[in-house]
């Protein structure tokens, strides 16, 4: 049987966290974008309610949400701030890795810290000559007794030199390609490690984006992620379940767009009538609101489909392309119905515009995704 009903915890938690969202997100939402900020305030009033850290287990004091219920609210997050819901993206994003092939020794000594604070995480895997194409990386994990010394750069880092966890991929052996990339986990205060250039972004302004810097930096070998030479599949098992909350954040901002469009074009009076009584709008809307629905619907499957233990690339990739795109043109349809004003920063829907670019390209562009499904289906 296929429902779409959400269950009542469900729908407790989309009120909790859309009643969060109008009163915390939205009125703050255009400072932060304007001054670049990390929402710190926002995290920490997050935290004390009990709705950060949705991907932690329950033991270490966090949410343990089920895939369906982190999209129903990663959606609503996004709704209100692509920008500060990528805080929360980060976070799982790193954490991920940990959750898949951390040993429970690691888990025990590196999750409890995040129940107990409002810290954040960050997953270091691209770099600059290292974006699509991830297993060029140059960074590099040198043995050197019972540790490993870590020497490279990554670059458009979420969190990037304010986290207290890293998870990093390196090279421990140059001749053995994808095969020869190893996880770690790194502390924020590790001597070497350091924050280099603070992105000054399009949009997605509200998330602090930057390049962390590794100089022989010292890990110990029990911070080992998983096998020597397993990083790179760790680094795609992560993505192959991230990738479906990008796609729930893009139905996010696309609702958000075809909301405030809705409104406007209810308002707007033109030859003597609201804008939403010409067909040509009427019709933009309607298509928008399509769009939505069938984003929606595939990221839940996707979700549905992790819960059930299915997991795969090929339905992660799919989200993240048909959201990420269809997020896109409905802000840029967004725009186009408020003509001039949607053009100014008066209306949040040139901000829905910035914002929604960068889910064409990040955890994957679309051009990757469609690799990856081209490379399942065939
Ligand atoms: N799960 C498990 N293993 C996987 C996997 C997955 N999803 N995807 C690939 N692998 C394995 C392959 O099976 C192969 O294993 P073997 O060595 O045992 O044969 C190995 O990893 C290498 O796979 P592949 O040859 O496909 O690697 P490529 O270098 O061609 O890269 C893409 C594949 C393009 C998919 C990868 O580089 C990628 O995802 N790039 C985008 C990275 C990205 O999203 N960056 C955003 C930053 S993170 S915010």
């Amino acid at each position: 049987m296929i429902s779409f009903e959400l269950t009542d915890e469900q729908k407790a938690m989309q009120a909790m966290v859309r009643k969060f969202v109008k009163n915390e997100i939205i009125p703050a939402a255009e400072e932060y974008d304007r001054k670049s900020e990390m929402p710190w305030p926002i995290i920490e009033k997050a935290f004390e309610i009990g709705l950060w850290n949705f991907n932690l287990p329950a033991k270490y004091g966090g949410l343990e949400l089920d895939h369906v219920t982190e999209a129903i609210l990663v959606e609503e997050i996004a709704y209100g701030c692509l920008g500060i819901s990528g805080a929360w993206d980060g976070n799982s994003l790193s954490l991920t890795p940990i959750l898949l092939a951390g040993t429970e020794e690691q888990k025990d000594r590196w999750l409890p810290q995040f129940g107990q604070k409002p810290l954040l995480g960050a997953f270091c895997l691209t770099e600059p000559s290292a974006g699509s194409d991830a297993a060029g990386m140059l960074t590099r994990a040198e043995k050197d007794g019972d540790d490993y010394i870590l020497n490279g750069t990554k670059c458009f880092i979420t969190h990037g030199g304010i986290a207290a966890m890293y998870t990093v991929f390196a090279k421990t052996d140059r001749s053995k390609g994808t095969r020869g990339i190893s996880a770690f986990l790194v502390p924020g205060d590790a001597p070497g490690l350091s924050m280099g250039k603070v992105e000054d972004k399009l949009g997605d302004r509200a998330s602090h984006i930057a390049e962390v810097i590794f100089e022989n930096v010292r890990v110990p070998a029990r911070d080992l992620l998983g096998k020597e030479g397993e990083g790179f599949k760790i680094a795609m098992q992560t993505l192959d379940h991230t990738r479906m909350s990008i796609g729930a954040a893009a139905v996010g901002v696309a609702r958000r767009a075809l909301e405030e469009s809705i409104e406007y074009a209810k308002t707007r009076v033109q030859f003597g009538k609201p804008i939403a009584q010409h067909q040509a709008i009427s019709f933009m809307l309607a298509d928008m609101a399509t769009k939505v629905e069938a984003a929606r619907a595939l990221v839940w499957k996707a979700a549905a489909e992790l819960d059930a233990g299915n997991v795969g690339s090929k339905l992660g990739a799919m989200c993240k392309l048909f959201a990420g795109d269809i997020a896109m043109e409905v802000a840029i349809d967004a725009v186009q119905i408020h003509g001039g004003y949607g053009y100014m920063k008066d209306y949040p829907v040139e901000k829905l515009m910035r914002d929604a670019k960068i889910l064409q390209i990040y955890e994957g562009t679309q051009q990757i995704q469609r690799m990856v499904i081209a490379g399942n289906i065939l």
